[in-house]
């Protein structure tokens, strides 16, 4: 077939490292940069065969988010705007793997596994963020997709949840909203303004928010919202990316990691921060208190907020819906007990990963699902959106001002994936129609002092988990220790998996003390250095 000819000939200007073995992880794949080109072109391709098989536009978007500017990576969107499925999470890892005379093979195997009628039509929709070298990377995509006959749209520089809601919003021939980045600014915006008119005597100090933007595309793209906003939201924008450098000492992941505020932002006493990653799909607030004391509210805050409300307008709205919080073992003991004991909503625990919080959050009218570095969003069932709209035209007085309100939150919600632009707007509006500051949006529980740590290991798939990532299964003896560790603080908990997206075993521990939380921590980097290959050198106290 001609088609294949293409591939041959396309291919070869993409070839592949010998010998380089990547897997489809956490969020795609991803590492440095210079590794990357082969796997592009390769899931250009995929892309364009999942596009056939489902009849529907696909999205691949090159980022590598959190990670720092020398890596890149690949995430592929289904046509819902949602993860693409585990099957073809296998069907990428198998092509990105199969050396260069092999892809042909490759790809026959999977068109004869998934019975794809090559002479469907195609449609793949690309995106990228602000890395150096994305640009390339994301051309290497294009030649894949032209190489199998797929038609492209390029977006060029979009945050990864616009390109998710732009998949969206085509494969429902726009029911979703306008498949471009101003239908973005124009769905999400509105619905924050409707829902703002809701919040009296709202000061202009009130409106105020500083945004770290992570020197990435969320800060290109807040820029962008900002005339949108209709100045029910001042924006104060830092690390633009005009100066520093991309995620360096700043970002989501840095903040919440860290436990400090990032470099390149003026945080003053009492005011409330937020900070984006990357690629802008997760957020973390925070606010210094007057001693100086650093506050953090990540995303069990954010879904304790969020389900806080939402409860509210459903008691006030008389609408019997069922909400479920899902979290990851990496939430805050003290947030899980919050959730449950005192807000009565049912808690679920899932793999780290948005794909395993979005597939769980789906099994329940309303899922608000949040990993507690910030990525996370709302989805609503069909059924439960049907309520909503039913009940803003049956209704009157409070209930319909609710249903109202609630049908305003649902706009509002970036329902595809974790996005930190509407997480923004929707915290903001929640905030101002409460009319509660950080401070007493903080004081709703106090976490539990916790420490995130990461350990080099010479293979990191030698550590096996289970129960939602909470036990390590291998390798042997490790477990053991970690139990006993653990019984020597208070309230303690620890756990530690692989990295899906960098080469690394993550730690995380809590305990009743900053201190024990600290000392926990090291003592097992020490027994996973140990007992599963450390390299590098033992991990120092903190
Ligand atoms: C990605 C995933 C998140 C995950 C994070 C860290 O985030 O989308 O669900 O929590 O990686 O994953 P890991 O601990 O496996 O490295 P992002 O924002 O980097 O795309």
């Amino acid at each position: 077939m001609a088609q294949f000819q293409d591939v041959s000939k396309q291919s070869a200007l993409h070839p592949k490292p010998a010998g380089l073995v990547l897997q489809y992880g956490t969020a795609g794949f991803r590492t440095n940069a210079k590794l990357l080109d082969h796997i592009m072109f390769r899931m250009g391709l995929l892309a364009t065969l999942r596009s056939k098989k489902t009849n529907a536009t696909i999205g691949v978007m090159v980022t590598a988010s959190h990670n720092p500017e020398e890596d890149n990576g690949v995430k592929l969107v289904d046509p819902m705007g949602e993860m693409v499925t585990p099957t073809w999470e296998g069907y990428a890892t198998q092509l990105a793997n199969a050396e260069q005379e092999d892809v042909l093979a490759a790809l026959k195997e999977i068109i004869e596994k998934e019975a794809i009628n090559m002479s469907q039509e195609a449609d793949v929709f690309i995106g990228k963020d602000t890395r150096s070298s994305s640009e390339s990377l994301s051309k290497a995509v294009l030649d894949g997709v032209s190489a199998l006959g797929g038609h492209n749209k390029d977006y060029g520089l979009v945050t990864t949840p616009q390109l998710h809601y732009m998949v969206r919003c085509q494969n429902t021939q726009g029911k979703y909203g306008e498949a471009t980045v101003e239908g973005y600014y124009t769905k999400f915006c509105h619905a924050f303004i409707q829902l703002t008119k809701n919040a009296s005597n709202c000061t202009d100090d009130q409106k105020h928010l500083s945004v770290d933007g992570a020197n990435g595309i969320g800060a290109l793209k807040v820029r962008e919202l900002e005339s949108h906003l209709k100045k029910e939201l001042h924006i104060s924008l830092f690390n633009d990316g005009s100066a520093g450098k991309l995620n360096h000492q700043c970002g989501a992941d840095f903040v919440k990691v860290q436990q400090n505020p990032p470099t390149g932002m003026t945080v003053n006493s009492g005011e409330r921060c937020c900070s984006f990653d990357g690629d802008a799909d997760r957020i973390v607030y925070y606010y210094t208190d007057s001693e100086g004391h650093f506050h953090l509210l990540d995303g069990d805050k954010i879904a304790t907020l969020i389900s806080t409300f939402l409860k509210e307008l459903l008691t006030q709205a008389g609408l019997d819906l069922e909400i479920a919080v899902v979290q990851t073992a990496y939430a805050n003991g003290s947030s899980t007990n919050y959730l449950e004991e005192t807000m009565k909503v049912i808690v679920r625990c899932t793999k780290t990963g948005v794909k395993h919080l979005h597939h769980a959050a789906q099994e329940f009218d309303i899922g608000v699902y949040f990993e507690a570095n910030g990525h996370g969003t709302v989805l609503f069932s069909e059924a439960a959106q049907e309520k909503v709209q039913q009940l803003t035209e049956d209704s009157s007085g409070e209930r319909k001002r609710a249903a109202l309100l609630l049908q305003n939150t649902i706009d509002v919600i970036n329902q595809t994936v974790g996005d930190a632009i509407s997480d923004m707007l929707l915290i903001e509006a929640i905030l101002a129609i409460k009319g509660m500051t950080i401070q007493q949006w903080d004081a709703m529980y106090e976490d539990l002092p916790s420490r995130q740590l990461k350990v080099k290991v010479s293979d990191r798939r030698v550590i096996d988990t289970a129960d939602a990532e909470r036990r390590a299964v291998s390798p042997a003896g490790l477990q053991e220790a970690i139990g006993a560790l653990v019984r020597k603080y208070g309230r303690a908990r620890s756990f530690v998996r692989p990295s899906g997206t960098e080469d690394v075993v993550r730690v995380y521990a809590e305990a009743d003390t900053q201190e024990s939380a600290d000392a926990l921590a090291h003592e097992v980097s020490l027994a996973v250095y140990r007992l599963a290959g450390g390299v590098g050198g033992e991990p120092k106290p903190l």
